[in-house]
């Protein structure tokens, strides 16, 4: 049986809420305060798991993070009872709580870099956790990321599970989201390219608004790392211009899928040589660039067009799972039934709502991590985890007797919250047979 592409989404955790933690991110700062429905998000999330699985793909689930993250607030000098730490944080730092309490670790997308054992020199499928370190909200997931990671891909034999890089802003590392492989077949080795937004050791290009939070320094680690043959990776720069208008990830304004890339015209420097290149090296190449007089890049971050999932059919043809928002832009749609009626790769459009999540600027590619996986690699994963119709009701029932449906700044003092939260993962973790893994349970 050849390789496939499944996808692990992240569930939607319990305190999600909108803080405007994400400088550089548009969304995340224009929604800043407003309430939440963290059970609408989570729902909404568990809706897109379902109609993939329904449609023949593979569909796992990634755990949230326990939150508020209470060893870290003590880590920062509060300290008594949970009650009171939670208490003290709420009146000296609003918004040190709101971090601590993001439900930031559902964008897996930023999880971690992942290699399939084609492209690995010792047939290993390798994950990079991602240090996130250009926000404190996101730096504090890289630990728990790993303990879910090696309790889903659990099989060192297969998968091997490399902790973060270290924690300064010289290895700035966002994961998947920066990340893109093209080739024919995914079980064949891939050309893997590695998108960055600056090179610390060469400042020339770099935006001026907004911060580029990775590093070709990291990129480079995670390529040696993942023990990748030089000849088969590419690095290649983001444009800063991009960057500048909230693109703050690839992922906001490029996706691949085998030999496919569909991209924003602006979305890369030096554009023309890197398709060259590209067209030497992939069998078969093709390039859908949107240009700027069809798709704005401002039109691109505010639909999160790009933030699509590409998707393979069992046919060979291409689907594309898209926000809402791209339907209810004229433009864009208009765009977009002009590219599925041209007969090439992409042949069919699919709109999942993702509201809650995209409020906060993650659309349905940030809510995914994808991993090529061979029929061994599928079997030696931890089967729990993978989406069905009858683990989607068991989920969504879980969501509903656990998920407060408003959620403000305010309420994430409630130690009551924090108690909600524990008992639902500890139930999750059994859910899932994923063992004790959270530090309330160690
Ligand atoms: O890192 N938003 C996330 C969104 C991540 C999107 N991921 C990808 N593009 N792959 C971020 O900016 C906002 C949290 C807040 O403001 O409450 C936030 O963290």
């Amino acid at each position: 049986m050849k390789a496939i592409e499944a996808n692990f989404d992240g569930l939607v955790g319990l305190t999600h809420h909108y803080a405007g933690l994400s400088f550089g991110n548009e969304a995340s700062t224009r929604h800043q305060y407003q309430p939440s429905n963290p059970r609408l998000a989570a729902k909404q999330g568990l809706l897109k798991m379902k109609a993939l699985s329904e449609m023949g793909f593979v569909q796992g689930i990634v755990p949230p993070h326990e939150r508020p993250n209470l060893p870290l607030l003590r880590q920062l000098g509060y300290s008594g009872s949970d009650d009171k730490v939670l208490e003290q944080v709420s009146k000296s730092s609003p918004m040190l709580l709101s971090a601590a309490s993001s439900a930031s670790a559902m964008w897996v997308a930023n999880a971690a870099t992942v290699s399939p054992s084609a492209d690995s020199a010792d047939g290993r499928v390798h994950f990079t956790v991602s240090n996130l370190n250009n926000k404190f909200h996101r730096a504090m997931e890289a630990p728990q990321t790993a303990r879910l990671l090696r309790a889903i891909f659990r099989d060192p034999q297969y998968f091997a599970v490399h902790d973060a890089l270290p924690h300064v802003s010289l290895f700035g590392d966002e994961g998947a989201a920066n990340h893109n492989r093209l080739g024919a077949e995914y079980d064949e080795r891939n050309l893997q390219i590695f998108v960055y937004g600056r090179d610390d050791y060469d400042d020339s290009a770099v935006p001026a608004r907004y911060p580029a939070r990775q590093t070709l320094q990291a990129s480079q680690a995670v390529s040696r790392l993942h023990q990748l043959d030089e000849s088969y990776t590419l690095f290649i720069q983001q444009n800063p211009y991009v960057i500048d208008q909230g693109v703050f990830h690839n992922d906001v304004i490029a996706v691949s899928n085998r030999e496919v890339l569909f991209y924003h015209q602006h979305a890369f420097i030096n554009d023309s040589m890197l398709m060259a290149t590209l067209e030497h090296r992939i069998p078969k190449f093709t390039a859908i660039a949107v240009p700027e007089n069809r798709v704005s890049v401002a039109d691109a971050v505010s639909t999160y067009l790009f933030n699509s999932q590409l998707l393979s059919r069992h046919d060979g043809t291409m689907l594309l799972l898209l926000p809402e928002e791209c339907h209810q832009h004229s433009g864009v749609w208009r765009y977009l039934c002009e590219l599925v009626d041209q007969g090439g790769p992409i042949r069919d459009l699919k709109v999942c709502n993702l509201r809650e999540s995209m409020h906060n600027g993650g659309g349905p590619a940030c809510l995914r991590l994808r991993v090529v996986l061979t029929a061994q690699e599928q079997n030696a994963l931890n089967p729990a985890v993978l989406m069905n119709d009858c683990l989607f009701s068991i989920l969504n029932d879980w969501v509903d007797r656990h998920y407060r449906d408003y959620l403000t700044q305010a309420d994430l003092a409630d130690p009551q919250l924090l108690k909600e939260g524990r008992e639902a993962l500890d139930e999750l973790t059994q859910l899932l047979n994923l063992g004790s893994l959270y530090p309330f349970q160690l």
